[in-house]
């Protein structure tokens, strides 16, 4: 079953607009997505109606908020199919994330151990390991790649006894290819490794079952899948949080606290120290509620057939390269290019004067544009509002921006 965008595009006024004298064509939904208006009632309804401090309090409007940030933590539980609301803790996005399980990395890692990442990974899926690294002496080792993807034959070469952590990306925010996390998963238990998946890029656009992965880890960020900017959801499997220390310490996340000494409360809480982003959980509730009443097979299906339409077309303009798998099949909705010649920076300049809205630059992925060979790259995303109409206004806009660089128009 397809989804209809069209109808869809009605809830994101947003996207009803005019910019530089062309309707608005928003291709930039990997950096962030706009919010339906679901979303954005849900943030007015709890500061008009029920805006107060969650589990301090036994008035009626704390006993409110409480409740609704409660029922967001079950919504991210059941849209992942994790096991218990335990394993569901909120954080301000994928980096926080990550930089929590890099800090319960330096718990385990000693001299010599290895964490295991890809070429591909994000800036926040590099860095929490380097520093975690550098803290321990363990050595950060990396997966390239093969005809655009990640090279199986050289993770199963690297990942050894001495792997204590592999963290990948199941979809690149540049090359858009979906990573086998399943079955890495299982390669990584086989060693004894912890398995973290990076699903900024995919929690929004396919189905995520955590434990069918068998993943010890997930991260997601609640605005990359319509929900408000500083919240996320990091998963992790209950026996592995209840070896994991706390990051952050402070109110909130204590059972007692006596001069010298503090116990914590129970998972989820405490990992949640200080008052949370009540209203960013809030809205990400219901945005999982409108992503879930679509159906996520709905949406990875409807985005596949949208990157089987507009990759050939942008595969067949001349001097156009597009990075990653050149099969529609295997690419996820983000397609990062470049057109010989032309600087990523003027393109997306060219592209915005026409209203379509994409990104340029190295995408907080420098080690991977360093390995293409390139400075940066130009990246449209689509998301469920997205038509074929505007894949058309991608390619028309990108063709009359040679045309215009190469002096013909
Ligand atoms: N991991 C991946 C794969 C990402 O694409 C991003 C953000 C992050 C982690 C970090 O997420 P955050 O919500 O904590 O910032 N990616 C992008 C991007 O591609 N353009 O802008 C942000």
């Amino acid at each position: 079953m397809s989804l209809d965008a069209k109808k869809i595009r009605q809830d994101f006024t947003i996207l009803d607009q005019i910019v530089n004298d062309e309707p608005l064509v928003y291709l930039d939904n990997a950096a962030t997505t706009q919010k339906p208006q679901v979303v954005l009632d849900a943030l007015t309804a709890y500061y008009h109606e029920d805006n107060a401090n969650v589990h301090r309090g036994v008035h009626t409007l704390a006993e409110r908020a409480t409740a609704k940030y409660e029922a967001s933590r079950e919504k991210a539980r059941a849209f992942i199919n994790a096991k218990s609301t335990k394993e569901v803790l909120f954080t301000r996005g994928t980096t926080t994330g990550l930089n929590w399980v890099a800090k319960f990395a330096e718990q385990i890692l000693q001299e010599d151990d290895q964490v295991l990442i890809s070429i591909m990974e994000h800036h926040s899926n590099i860095i929490p390991w380097q520093e975690a690294c550098r803290k321990t002496g363990a050595q950060l080792v990396y997966v390239y790649l093969k005809d655009g993807q990640l090279d199986m034959a050289d993770l199963q070469a690297k990942l050894t006894d001495k792997t204590k952590f592999v963290s990948l990306a199941q979809v690149s925010n540049v090359l858009g290819c979906i990573n086998p996390v399943k079955e890495i998963a299982e390669l990584a238990h086989e060693k004894g490794a912890y398995m973290v998946v990076d699903g900024a890029q995919s929690a929004p656009h396919m189905a995520i079952d955590v434990q069918d992965l068998d993943c010890d880890f997930f991260t997601l960020s609640g605005h990359k899948m319509l929900a408000p900017t500083g919240i996320g959801v990091l998963y992790g499997k209950e026996e592995v949080l209840n070896l994991m220390n706390p990051v952050e310490f402070g109110g909130e996340m204590i059972d007692f606290v006596y001069e010298q000494e503090a116990t914590w409360k129970e998972l989820p809480w405490k990992f949640e120290a200080g008052t949370p982003n009540i209203a960013g959980a809030i809205g990400l509730g219901a945005a999982l509620d409108y992503l879930s009443q679509i159906g996520m097979d709905a949406i990875h299906t409807y985005e596949q057939e949208l990157v089987a339409y507009v990759l050939p077309k942008l595969q067949a303009i001349e001097g156009l390269t597009v990075y990653g798998p050149q099969d529609p099949s295997q690419h996820a909705g983000v397609i990062a290019f470049n057109i010989d010649g032309l600087h990523p920076h003027d393109v997306a300049t060219a592209l915005d004067y026409e209203g379509v809205a994409v990104r340029a630059g190295h995408h907080c992925a420098q080690p991977l544009i360093n390995h293409l060979g390139i400075s940066s790259a130009a990246r449209a995303s689509f998301y469920i509002y997205n038509t074929k109409e505007d894949c058309d206004k991608l390619v028309e806009a990108i063709i009359k921006t040679k045309e215009f660089f190469n002096g013909t128009l």
